[in-house]
Order: C-alpha cells, then sequence, then structure tokens
C-alpha cells in the first residue's frame, strides 16, 4: 500500500527547481523548496504526537506554510482540518470538542483565546504566522527534510470540511484519500492543465473551492500559482499577465469588471476563466464575454462531493449552466420527496454517486444516512433541470441557504442566535440580492412587547458571537412574521419585501 494521493499531488515533478508558489511579495518557492518544508512539517507533526487519522485543526492565515501542513498531512497520514479565519472563538470551540484534533494551530495573535480551548479538548497548541514565523516553524526549522510517506489507503481520510447545517449545527465533512485524487485527476484532464500553467489563486484555502479545485488541480498538472493572501483588485490586476488561468466565485469576477483596467489586453494570453460556489449571473458572462473575449467556464460542486459538473473546456460554454457531469460520475434529478428519477426537462433535486462522494459527517451516521438514498445516491438540495442539449442548469435550492461572495450561511444558525437576545420574541433570516456578493444576509425580529429591542444593539451584542460574514448586513423590526395556514415564515414573501435593500449600495 502506497500514499497515492501524496505521490499524485506532491511526489512526480518533473523539474523540481521550477516554481510552484509565487508569493504576493514575487518570493519564489520551488516544489523542492515547497516540500522540503512539508517534510519538515511533517516531522514535527509527528513529534507532537499526531499519528496516522488524528485530526490537525488549523485557523490560520493563507500562506506558504498553511499549504505545506497541507502536504505534511497528507504524508504522515494526518486528517488536515482548515477553519475559516473569519470564525470566532465560540465557533472554534464547537469544532474541537466535535472533532477532538490531536493538535491545533493559530497565528500568534489569536492565541490566547484558542488556550482554553485547546485545554478543554487536551490537544496541543501551536502558533505559525502568515510569515511562517511562530512555535510551530520553531519546532521544525531543525528538522530533516526529508520524510518518509505514510502508506494509506484511498478509503483513509485526508481532509474534514466543516459544512453549515440546516439545523444550525455544523458538520464535519470526510473526505477520503480516493474522493480528494479522483476528482483532481479529472478536473486536471477536462480542463487540461499542464506544468506550462500558472493559476491566478486569490481564493480562501480553508474550503474545497480554493483548496482542492485550484490547489490540487495545480499541484497534479505540475502548474504554478500566483498565491495572494486574498482578493485584492489591484494585486488580481497585476498579476493577471503572468498567469493562464483563474478560478474564482463571482464576486471576484463581478469586482474584476467593476475596474476599468480589466479589459482585453489583460486577459489576452489567459486560457481559462473558471467560476464556481455560487451562481453567475449571464449578464455577467456576457458582460465578461463583451469586455475580454472570454467565455467564463463554469462549474459546479460541493463540500461533499467535490466538483460535480462543468462547462466544457471546448465546445459551448452556455450562461446560466454549469454544464455536464464530470467523467465517473452518475448524476440524476429525482423528485425531491420520493428520489423518484425525473426526465430531462423538469425540476428535481440532484444526485450522483461517484469516486467523489464523501465518507460521511464525522460522528454524525444518522444525518449521513439522511443525505443518501436507499440506492446510494447523495442528495445535493440543490434543484436543477437538464436542459435539451444536456447542460445542467441550477434553478434553486430545496435547503435554506444563502451563498454570499461565496460562503454559505445557513439562516437557522443566526436565527437561533438571534432568538436568545433579551427582546427578541422570534426572527427570520433571509438573502436578499447584493452588487458584490451575489446575495446578502437580511434579518427581521419581532420584539417580545411593546418595547423593541435597538437593532443596533442587538447587532452588537451577537458580533463576537458568530462570524462576520454571517451576521446580517441589515436587521429589520416587524409586528410579525409572515406565516401560511400551515405556520410556516413565509421567507418568500419577507425576500420580495427586502429585495431593493442593497440595490443603492457599492
Ligand atoms: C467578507 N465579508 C463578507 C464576505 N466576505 N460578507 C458577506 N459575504 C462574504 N463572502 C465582509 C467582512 O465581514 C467585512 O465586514 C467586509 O465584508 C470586508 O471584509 P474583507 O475580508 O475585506 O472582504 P473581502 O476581502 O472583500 O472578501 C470578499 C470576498 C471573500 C473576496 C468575496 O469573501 C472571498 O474570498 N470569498 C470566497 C469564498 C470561497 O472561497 N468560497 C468557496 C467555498 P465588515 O466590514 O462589516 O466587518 S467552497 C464551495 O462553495 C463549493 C464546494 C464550490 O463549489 O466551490
Ligand atoms: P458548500 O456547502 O460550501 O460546499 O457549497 C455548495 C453549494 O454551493 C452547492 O450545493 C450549490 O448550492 C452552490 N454552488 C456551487 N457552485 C455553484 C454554481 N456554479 N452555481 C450555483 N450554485 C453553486
Amino acid at each position: 500500500m502506497g500514499n497515492a494521493l501524496y505521490d499524485g499531488l506532491f511526489a512526480p515533478h518533473q523539474d523540481r527547481h521550477s516554481p510552484f508558489l509565487i508569493n504576493r511579495s514575487g518570493d519564489i518557492v520551488t516544489h523542492d523548496a515547497f516540500l522540503k518544508l512539508a517534510a519538515r512539517f511533517a516531522h514535527t507533526l509527528v513529534a507532537q504526537g499526531v499519528r496516522p487519522g488524528d485530526r490537525v485543526a488549523l485557523q490560520i492565515a493563507k500562506s506558504t506554510e498553511a499549504l505545506a501542513l497541507y502536504a505534511a498531512c497528507v504524508q504522515c497520514g494526518a486528517v488536515y482540518l482548515p477553519l475559516n479565519i473569519a470564525y470566532t472563538p465560540t465557533d472554534l470551540a464547537y469544532f474541537v470538542e466535535d472533532a477532538t484534533p490531536q493538535l491545533i494551530l493559530c497565528d500568534d495573535a489569536s492565541y490566547d483565546d484558542v488556550r482554553p480551548i485547546a485545554a478543554v479538548s487536551g490537544a496541543s497548541l501551536m502558533t505559525l504566522d502568515a510569515d511562517g514565523t511562530g512555535s510551530f516553524a520553531d519546532a521544525a526549522s531543525s528538522a530533516p527534510e526529508t520524510f518518509a510517506t505514510v502508506p494509506r489507503a484511498g478509503t483513509d481520510l485526508a481532509a474534514f470540511l466543516y459544512t453549515s447545517g440546516t439545523t444550525g449545527r455544523s458538520k464535519g465533512a470526510m473526505l477520503s484519500h480516493d474522493n480528494l485524487l479522483s476528482n483532481a485527476q479529472v478536473l486536471k484532464d477536462i480542463w487540461e492543465f499542464t506544468d506550462r500553467d500558472r493559476l491566478l489563486h486569490a481564493l480562501p484555502i480553508f474550503h474545497t473551492h480554493g483548496l482542492f479545485v485550484a490547489t490540487n488541480v495545480a499541484l497534479l498538472a505540475g502548474s504554478s500559482m500566483v498565491f495572494l493572501p486574498s482578493f485584492d483588485t489591484d494585486d488580481v490586476i497585476a498579476a493577471l499577465p503572468q498567469c493562464t488561468a483563474m478560478m474564482g466565485v463571482p464576486t471576484f469576477y463581478t469586482r474584476l469588471l467593476g475596474d476599468p483596467r480589466f479589459n482585453t489586453a489583460l486577459a489576452a494570453h489567459m486560457r481559462v476563466f473558471i467560476s464556481g460556489s455560487a451562481p453567475l449571473l449571464a449578464d455577467t458572462h456576457k458582460e465578461f464575454e463583451e469586455r475580454t473575449g472570454h467565455r467564463i467556464l463554469e462549474r459546479y460542486g460541493m463540500t461533499e462531493t467535490n466538483m460535480i459538473t462543468s462547462n466544457p473546456l471546448h465546445g459551448e460554454r452556455r450562461a446560466g449552466t454549469v454544464g455536464f457531469a464530470l467523467p465517473g460520475i452518475d448524476l440524476r434529478i429525482a423528485d425531491p420527496e420520493s428520489g423518484t428519477p425525473l426526465p430531462d426537462g423538469e425540476i428535481g433535486v440532484v444526485e450522483l454517486k461517484g469516486p467523489n462522494v464523501f465518507q460521511g459527517y464525522w460522528q454524525m451516521p444518522e444525518k449521513t444516512r439522511a443525505e443518501f438514498r436507499d440506492d446510494g445516491y447523495f442528495i445535493t438540495g440543490d434543484l436543477a433541470v437538464i436542459d435539451e442539449a444536456g447542460y445542467l442548469r441550477i434553478v434553486g435550492r430545496a435547503r435554506d441557504l444563502i451563498i454570499s461572495g461565496g460562503y454559505n450561511i445557513y439562516p437557522k444558525e443566526v436565527e437561533l442566535l438571534l432568538d436568545e437576545q433579551i427582546g427578541v420574541k422570534e426572527s427570520a433570516v433571509f438573502g436578499v440580492p447584493h452588487p458584490d456578493f451575489g446575495e446578502a444576509v437580511v434579518g427581521v425580529i419581532v420584539a417580545h412587547s411593546e418595547a423593541v429591542p435597538d437593532t443596533a444593539a442587538l447587532m452588537a451584542a451577537i458580533s463576537g458571537k458568530i462570524a462576520r460574514f454571517k451576521q446580517p448586513k441589515h436587521l429589520f423590526t416587524e409586528a410579525e412574521l409572515p406565516r401560511n395556514t400551515m405556520g410556516k415564515v413565509q421567507k418568500n414573501i419577507l425576500r420580495e419585501r427586502y429585495k431593493s435593500v442593497f440595490s443603492k449600495a457599492t
């Protein structure tokens, strides 16, 4: 038994001394330097008591080191558990309690907040900062530059990514070595990534898009990446001329279109622009083509499945669609209630089977079972239709989910928090159109009595308890929530009522 994921992603590069990462400062990290750093990190993990199958949780800024830690975990058989840096200590406490990591890595500034969380769970705690310093880096500095790769089976776990749940409780999606490798191989092939590509990487690396879709594909192909800490229009415009490909959420593309410097010349030598994580408006697709001559390639996926469909690299990329099922994936549109497959042209829920489908939610066998049909199909919760030419068009979500700037927010989590606040009788949280984020979170509260709580005070009370991007950008007060005859809150009415809240926003 070898370690196919490590070998596939990290081992076989023709020229180890070619660039792998080009950082914002212009510093180049070669494949060789990266692998040596990863090997030192793998030794350090083992020295910290990390054994194959143990979780390593990290909440640190995007950096060469954060990525090397991913390679190190794959190499020593640990499970990589990256967490959004926007998560609060309360969120972190939940993830740590649930995942019971052997080691937690945080940056120096959050050490004091994380220390009690680590202490409760008995996890070791070390620091690793974006500039490559910290107690973990210190410990790794004298470690050997080669590490004997730990053998792993394809079904062994490589990563946990937490996804928000309809009930408000996040679930750890368990991804195996095979899940990651099979999907990266398919994407590399259909998008034709090679060692001549340079990918513009401005996504966070704590989610599927930036970590697996972008990084795994680049690694597998031996491509290099311009590795930016976050999306900044100036940085992206400066980096574009040296890149051949870019991946982003729709907000990246609308922001680029909002900048007059972004034109045909700047995109001339680009091979492909790929979009996903949230719906790309057909208007954005059209405007992008008019401005640059490129048709954005839109694809669709989920944390639990990696990528599911893609528009073709060659052939028509249809605006408003997410293309065809990837090779090796068996996709069907089914009746949301019964799971009975529906004919093309009818709207139903997207269900699939394939080597990309995850191993289940960590320690939640019932929740896992509920997401699968008896015949083994995974139920995505996305509503879609297959058009006459076979393209999948996502038309909505069976789940009560908001996608804001590519981040998912389940209203229930925010509503539970609002309902706990003094003076709040009940609340409803929903998404409305936003010019930058696509959708943005808005909340409505109903007060307990005549004494209506001050919405600004309420916002202040919940800040710090929930990640900033999940907090309502506007909070309104209503006398009551609209309900149907079954007593269910009619969010469609609220969405309609508040749909123009951001129409004048910039
Ligand atoms: C930041 N803010 C947001 C968001 N991001 N609010 C709502 N939605 C957001 N996505 C808020 C901050 O809290 C802050 O609020 C203010 O905006 C500015 O924060 P800043 O960090 O400066 O924002 P930014 O740098 O402009 O970031 C916006 C962004 C970023 C570039 C769109 O959110 C981003 O990189 N999103 C990508 C997410 C992603 O990778 N998703 C893939 C998930 P205040 O000023 O009030 O404090 S994987 C997935 O979905 C599946 C599997 C798939 O198919 O890929
Ligand atoms: P996550 O839970 O973060 O993995 O997000 C997965 C969800 O993002 C999917 O279930 C879809 O609802 C949505 N999504 C991803 N890509 C697209 C896309 N290209 N168009 C529309 N929705 C998308």
